[in-house]
């Protein structure tokens, strides 16, 4: 069975609730189209009005963040549950800028696709290698790890319904894009490393996306690869390019 695309937005830092739903409005009728799922991954503080905003929409909205405990004293942080009662639907773990700013491993990753899966949320899984790991030639292996350790103890059926985001460090607000062939080259790898871990079948199913400086004008050719079933997309989800990302 052909994957449904899923193109998601990762707003990152960005976007204050009035000027979120300022832009959910700007984008609405560009981001209409039915074979493809659409997300917009916003920051907490824009979840409510957002989850509104896209009410009658073909719009999904997902979170950027979670902690893995469903309440108590973390101060800070918000619950898996507290997304689900607030409409969120997927939520994206293991970005670089996590792993990298605020020191988020694959043991804390792990807990979090699994805490996800648990509390109903589709996790967006990113991976990725940093620069000098694809100029020594040993992001594979690098890659190899990071999924490895992340799904450990995760079941084929919940990957069937994962996303992960295949996100080089080196293309990520650098306007630095892999080539088509060089993300195809890495997502391929992922969906062997899939069948290699659970089975092919699980390996068909899991959608897998490219992300870092996915544009208007780089997304056709992208997502013209087998195993490039969509984006994550940084910059480029908070202006109208979107829409054209989505219908790319
Ligand atoms: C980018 O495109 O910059 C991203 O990090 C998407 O997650």
């Amino acid at each position: 069975m052909a994957r449904r695309r899923i193109i998601a937005g990762n707003w990152k830092m960005n976007m204050t609730p009035s000027e979120a739903v300022k832009l959910v409005a700007e984008l609405k009728d560009l981001v209409v189209n039915d074979n493809v799922d659409v997300v917009y991954c916003v920051p907490a503080i824009d979840i409510v009005p957002v989850v509104e905003a896209v009410k009658g929409t073909n719009v999904n909205v997902g979170a950027e963040n979670f902690y893995i405990e469903d309440k108590g004293a973390f101060t800070g942080e918000i619950s898996a549950p507290m997304l689900v009662d607030a409409g969120v639907k997927y939520v994206i773990m293991g970005h670089s800028e996590r792993r990298d700013i605020f020191g988020e491993d694959d043991i804390l990753i792990n807990a979090k696709v699994k805490k996800a899966f648990a509390a109903g949320l589709t996790p967006i899984l990113c991976c990725g290698e940093s620069l000098a790991l694809r100029k020594a030639g040993t992001y594979k292996e690098w890659i190899e790890r990071q999924i490895t350790w992340d799904l450990s103890g995760v079941t084929a059926d919940q990957v069937k319904n994962l996303v992960i985001a295949y996100e080089p460090i080196w293309a990520i607000g650098t306007g630095e894009t892999a080539t088509a062939d060089q993300a195809e080259e890495v997502c391929a790898f992922i969906r062997e490393l899939i069948a290699k871990l659970y089975d092919g079948a699980t390996a068909e199913a899991v959608r897998i996306q490219y992300g870092g400086s996915m544009n208007a004008s780089n997304a056709a050719e992208l997502l013209s690869k087998p195993n490039i079933d969509g984006g994550l997309i940084g910059g480029a989800s908070l202006k109208p390019d979107f829409g054209k990302i989505v219908n790319a």
